[in-house]
């Protein structure tokens, strides 16, 4: 552990905050310093947190999952720093978490390029970094320790499989079927994984049209703009692919809005990624017909990485999360009974 050092770095940094001259801090972000002086967190782990930001329900259940364990009872001292949704935020908090020593740098990075400088820098600090939910391509695989997530283009895959046993059990599955995307944040490896999992089984059915693709962000607003461009644009929609749940909650709104309907009973199907509490309550509603999960509560999983690492004991370089899907053949209000997020 660096903490003897830390606390001369800390000193400088802390000197320099008291006298105003933060220098390169000041375009550093408005990061919480480790207050060396109060000797608060004296003894914890210290954690560098890079999130995304609050774009979803999704989103709000792992920053939780993550602030939950990685508490002092816990022991860690956790540095967060919400990025709002701009790569150049996440990397000016990696940069701050260097700076100020911390033991490890947790990142979900909210596209997969553009970090083989930052995570050098931390290797150079002599910093692990693990990757968390989403996936950071870089040259060199040893600038992260591991990744721990979700199979994105599984869970693409999956919604292709379950809309093709869907539309055959409506004797379907031979007449054009006319499908919309919402996709993710472009270039987010949660967007890339599910656009190419579903277009794998598109190309197995060339009675399936793909109309159009556009991205809604992750966010329910945008969502529901792009799908007023589709309804606007495309006269028979038979499915909507959105590539979370706070776009399908935008797209349901837009379809009743335009006076259609959705869902298992409507013209329109609607096929949903994440699984959020919300979401199975749409389907509930008859707004969804199948939703395929994407499990938000990594907290534990990374804090387990963290004191195996702690051991010096090795840890698997890229770990899947186990996911289900959920559609209306379920009981779903006993499945809502036990839902953690
Ligand atoms: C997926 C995660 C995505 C969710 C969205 O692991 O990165 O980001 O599907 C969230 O809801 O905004
Ligand atoms: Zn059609």
């Amino acid at each position: 552990m660096k903490r003897l050092g830390r606390g001369a770095v800390l000193l400088f940094i802390s000197v320099l905050f008291l006298t105003g001259c933060r220098g390169e801090d000041e375009a550093l972000g408005d990061s919480r310093l480790y207050d060396e002086m109060s000797g608060e967190g004296e003894g914890d782990i210290i954690i560098g947190f890079s999130e995304i930001g609050s774009e979803s329900d999704w989103r709000r259940a792992h920053t939780e999952s993550f602030k939950s364990t990685f508490s002092s009872e816990n022991g860690y001292y956790l540095l967060f720093e919400d990025a709002q949704q701009k790569q150049e935020n996440q990397l000016k908090a990696i940069r701050n978490f260097i700076l100020q020593e911390v033991d490890y740098i947790v990142l979900d990075p909210i596209v997969e390029t553009g970090w083989d400088a930052v995570l050098q820098e931390a290797k150079d600090a002599g910093i692990p970094v693990i990757l968390a939910d989403r996936f950071a391509e870089v040259a060199d695989e040893e600038l992260y320790t591991c990744w721990v997530g979700s199979n994105f283009y599984e869970e693409g895959e999956r919604a292709g499989e379950w809309l093709m046993n869907y539309l055959r059990e409506q004797g379907r599955g031979d007449e054009p079927i006319h499908i919309v995307t919402l996709q993710g944040t472009l270039g987010s490896s949660a967007q890339i994984g599910r656009t190419e999992g579903f277009h794998k089984v598109l190309l197995e059915n060339e009675n399936w049209i793909m109309l159009e693709q556009q991205s809604g962000d992750f966010v329910q607003a945008k969502g529901q703009e792009v799908m007023e461009y589709f309804l606007d644009t495309y006269e028979d929609i038979d499915v909507v692919i959105s590539e979370n749940d706070n776009m399908a909650f935008g797209a349901i709104d837009a379809i009743q809005a335009a006076g259609k309907s959705c869902g298992p009973d409507g013209e329109i199907a609607i096929i949903s990624f994440d699984s959020s509490y919300a979401a199975l309550d749409c389907m509930l509603n008859g707004e969804i017909n199948a939703d395929f999960e994407c499990n938000p509560l990594l907290g534990p999983m990374v804090s387990d990485i963290v004191r195996k690492l702690e051991r010096n004991k090795p840890v698997e370089k890229i770990q899947y999360v186990k996911e289900k899907y959920f559609d209306t053949s379920m009981d779903l209000k006993k499945i809502m009974e036990n839902r953690a997020y």
